[in-house]
């Protein structure tokens, strides 16, 4: 079955956002396997982001990602990767869809909450980076009322 990694920001952990967001892609159907809150050193931030050290943006966006506590975490399922995108919205939330993550918490692209691989292969490089343990296995009782 797909994973893929799902991040809340440090401004996403800041305005109480965590249960709200758990809530989406539990109520979804996925299966949560790694959670662990925690504040990333510099060169951590830089690694996960190294694909956009080119950017304008990069020192804004490593400042902004070690700033405080972020929430890391594994989701499982049948397509979870671009169904964890859609939930989570457009990068940046003045054209992300009301009824997404972004479209309804957040205004500005530096601050946009949360953060999904955007490829099945960011997913099994960002959990191999986040979660050298692997994700937790439990079989989720639901399956049978979520997949025909
Ligand atoms: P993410 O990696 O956080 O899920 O975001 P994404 O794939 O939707 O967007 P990406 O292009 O990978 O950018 C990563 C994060 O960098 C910040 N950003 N700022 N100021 C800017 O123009 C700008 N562009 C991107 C955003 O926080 C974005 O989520």
């Amino acid at each position: 079955m797909e994973q893929t990694f799902i991040m809340i920001k440090p401004d996403g952990v800041q305005r109480g956002l965590v249960g709200e967001i758990i809530g989406r892609f539990e109520k979804k159907g996925f299966t949560l396997k790694g959670l662990k809150l925690l504040t990333v050193e510099r060169s951590f931030a830089e690694k996960h982001y190294e694909d956009l050290s080119s950017k304008p943006f990069f020192g804004g966006l490593v400042e902004y990602i070690i700033s405080g506590p972020v929430c890391a975490m594994i989701w499982e399922g049948k397509k979870v990767v671009t169904t964890g995108r859609k939930i989570i919205g457009a990068t940046n939330p003045a054209e992300s869809a009301p009824g997404t993550i972004r479209g309804d918490y957040a205004i500005d692209i530096g601050r946009n909450v949360i953060h999904g691989s955007d490829s099945v292969e960011s997913a099994t490089k960002e959990i191999g980076l986040w979660f050298p343990e692997g994700p937790v296995n439990w079989q989720s009782s639901v399956h049978h009322w979520v997949y025909e």
